[in-house]
């Protein structure tokens, strides 16, 4: 199986995630795919860091999948939001359900009646709790695996309650906070920005995205942060008693990233070789190779056995198989192994070893005596400000300023579109009128963007914020 070059990256993720064996797609359900077990160990390994960060300031929950119909229409905006989009169970077995269930798309509705039981008075909050589920949405738009699933597999999500408005809104700042380091940690830039009110959350207040940017300069949500008031705590009648004596209701946040996370890290570091992925997420770690001819096997291997001995506190791999070495570098590139080591008879009367890393052309050669823990993870620490330098410059090669009504039409259709904008809806349709959506205002200046903060409204003159309109995924 050849590899589509990046360039058609439409293919190329497609045929990526399938030879490198990170998804099956070939299972029979429209939206729904399989993970292969390679694919699920680099899973496991995103969800550790994420899990890390989670368990530092929440408890880790776990609710039913099912949610009976009457507590998923209570939030009247909430399920406008989803009706469409909510797979119903009916039957069990031949006979109908009393009460018609619902395969949950998220869980405010199967979280909130508990939270009604949970809360009593001040101290039991705040409440912060999130639990790592699937979850079923009837997309209609099209489908395509770990970015727009109609079983997403591996929905984080947490839901926190607060005595006020102001310490839910410290919450959705921690809330960013987190997920900033989640996506620094994976090399991934992104923007965080504000969405348009009529674009938010159906029942938030607000909300909060992380965007990145993908290979063909569409967009991918790949996190929100929303803030929901009281709006939910008046529906499911949460409230707590103050050391007032009196009760009121809680504010409430909710944020969540699915396995648009994995999409994102495939697609931005991936190369026509493959996957490209930072050491500590990496499946396997380092691959050793050793380059036998007759007669010469025996030092060859003892040495790369030494090698992979000294090396047992990360995921290594020895190929002993038959193949020839070009074909076995094809392979482990393929599956973004990053860091590589080839001992051939020279190497090993020597004590040496060559080192290649994934992400870069060359290779140098190295003591094998020089080679510990700290100098690995040194090197890893370099790879991952490679690899985040080398997503912000082509990030920044598919954003574009403007501040021209005219041409937005034209370069919405090849790059992200950065422009002031005031809060008007007037103004958003007129940009929108031009072809993209607008994922909304900037909400905290990236270290990577130059462009001032504020400017006069690119549709109307008045006072306006940095913001953005793309194609999004
Ligand atoms: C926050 C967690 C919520 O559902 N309730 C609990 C809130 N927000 S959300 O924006 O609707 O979804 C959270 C993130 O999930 C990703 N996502 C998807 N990923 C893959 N396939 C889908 N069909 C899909 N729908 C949403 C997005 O990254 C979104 O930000
Ligand atoms: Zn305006």
């Amino acid at each position: 199986m050849t590899l589509p070059s990046k360039e058609e990256f439409s293919e190329w993720f497609h045929e990526l995630i399938q030879c490198a064996e990170i998804m099956d797609v070939r299972y029979p359900v429209k939206g729904l795919y399989v993970w292969f077990p390679f694919g699920f160990k680099l899973r496991q390994l995103v969800y550790a860091k994420l899990r890390e960060i989670m368990d530092r300031d929440h408890s880790e929950v776990y609710f039913p999948a099912l949610i009976p119909e009457q507590e998923l229409g209570k939030e009247g905006e909430h399920i406008r939001g989803f009706e469409d989009e909510v797979y119903w169970i009916t039957h069990g077995g031949l006979t109908p359900l009393d009460v018609k269930l619902a395969l949950r798309p998220t869980s405010e509705t199967a979280m909130y009646p508990m939270f009604k039981l949970w809360i009593r008075t001040h101290a039991d909050l705040p409440l912060k709790v999130y639990q790592i589920v699937n979850t079923f949405r009837y997309e209609t738009k099209h489908t395509r695996p770990l970015i727009r699933l109609r079983e997403i597999t591996s929905f984080k999500e947490a839901h926190t309650a607060h005595r006020n408005y102001e310490e839910a809104e410290e919450q959705v700042k921690k809330a960013v906070g987190y997920y900033k380091e989640f996506y620094d940690f994976l090399a991934i830039p992104y923007f965080i920005v504000r969405r348009p009110d009529w674009d938010k959350f159906p029942g938030a207040v607000y909300t909060i995205a992380f965007d990145t940017i993908m290979p063909d300069g569409r967009t991918l949500q790949i996190g929100t942060v929303h803030h929901l008031g009281d709006n939910f705590a008046k529906t499911f009648e949460i409230k707590y008693e103050a050391v007032d004596g009196n009760h009121y209701y809680v504010h409430q946040t909710c944020y969540g990233i699915s396995e648009r996370c994995i999409a994102s890290l495939i697609s931005i570091h991936g190369d026509d070789l493959g996957l490209v992925l930072p050491f500590e997420v990496a499946p396997i770690q380092i691959v050793v190779i050793p380059i036998l001819y007759k007669g010469k096997e025996e030092n060859v291997l003892e040495l790369c056995e030494e090698l992979v001995k000294k090396l047992g506190k990360f995921r290594v791999v020895l190929d002993k198989s038959e193949e020839r070495p070009g074909a076995k570098y094809y392979k482990w590139e393929l599956k973004g192994v990053p860091l590589r080591f080839e001992i051939g008879p020279r190497e090993a009367e020597k004590r040496e070893v060559v080192v290649s890393f994934r992400d870069e052309r060359k290779k140098f050669s190295i003591a094998v005596e020089e080679i510990n823990e700290g100098k690995i993870e040194r090197w890893a620490e370099e790879m991952r400000k490679r690899l985040r330098e080398k997503a912000i410059a082509s990030m920044l090669q598919k954003l574009k300023f403007s501040r021209n009504l005219e041409e937005i039409s034209d370069i919405v259709k090849s790059s992200v579109v950065m422009v002031h904008l005031c809060k008007d809806k007037s103004c958003g349709e007129e940009i929108e009128a031009k072809g993209g959506k607008l994922l909304g205002w900037i909400e905290e200046m990236p270290e990577f963007i130059e462009q001032s903060y504020e400017g006069s409204c690119v549709v109307c003159g008045r006072s306006g914020k940095l913001a953005l309109t793309a194609r999004s995924y």
